[in-house]
């Protein structure tokens, strides 16, 4: 197929929601170019507005046969680029796992409020531990459940949630990231599907650059 791709991201060290896509096109091996906006400035809402039509990152850029055309929202983008490129097997190959993998995603996607807004991204910064309400401590026992779960019956197979690298995985790499920069207890089973997250090439990426924008005074 040939198209090329552009990702319109926020900086790295914040944008919980632009790691996702670009996760999923670094796993594909895809190559991509990288429109990276600057959250929380002066500037923002309008970089944003200009590039998305929801008015907020990630936008996948896709263009193919002379026209090019957005795909807005983590998650849509990465079922786009699952359909695009079934070759990287970006969803479990069992319809079992699959839908299984698929409510995983949609979870997340959709929920975990509190935590989102209590251990905010900061992906490259180690933090102390706010006074967590309960509903988000309610929300961390919820994911650190399904991750034991999905790990006991399926991290055999390959180390992730379903086994192989999958969607659910890349939608739950900022959550990685909250839990380490906010030093969430968790146990032993979900810290070392952290530290595997953590050791993927892509990761290490992302968190040279986050922390490049850190030395840069940008985040
Ligand atoms: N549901 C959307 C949420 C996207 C979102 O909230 N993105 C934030 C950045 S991580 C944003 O664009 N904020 C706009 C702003 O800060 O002005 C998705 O899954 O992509």
């Amino acid at each position: 197929m040939s198209a090329s791709y552009t990702l319109v991201i926020g900086n790295k060290d914040w944008s919980s929601w632009s790691l996702r896509p670009w996760l999923a096109l670094k796993m594909i091996g895809v190559p991509f170019t990288e429109d990276l906006i600057r959250l929380r400035h002066d500037s923002t809402t309008e970089e944003v507005q200009r590039r998305s039509p929801s008015g907020r990152v990630p936008v996948l850029q896709i263009t193919e046969g002379g026209e090019t055309y957005e795909v807005w929202d983590s998650l849509a983008i990465c079922e786009t680029l699952a359909d695009r490129h079934p070759e990287a097997r970006l969803w479990p190959d069992s319809p079992k796992l699959k839908a299984m993998a698929r409510a995983y995603a949609a979870e997340m996607h959709s929920g975990f409020a509190d935590v989102r807004e209590q251990l905010t991204m900061d992906f490259a910064r180690k933090l102390p531990t706010p006074a967590l309400r309960d509903a988000t401590k309610a929300q961390i026992a919820r994911i650190l459940k399904s991750w034991g779960e999905a790990l006991s019956a399926n991290a055999k197979d390959g180390g992730f949630l379903f086994g192989r690298f999958s969607i659910a995985d890349c939608m739950y790499a900022p959550v990685c990231s909250r839990f380490r920069t906010y030093g969430i207890l968790m146990p032993k089973e979900c810290e070392a599907y952290v530290e595997r997250m953590f050791a993927l090439s892509a990761m290490g990426e992302w968190l040279a650059a986050a922390q490049d924008e850190i030395n840069r005074d940008i985040s």
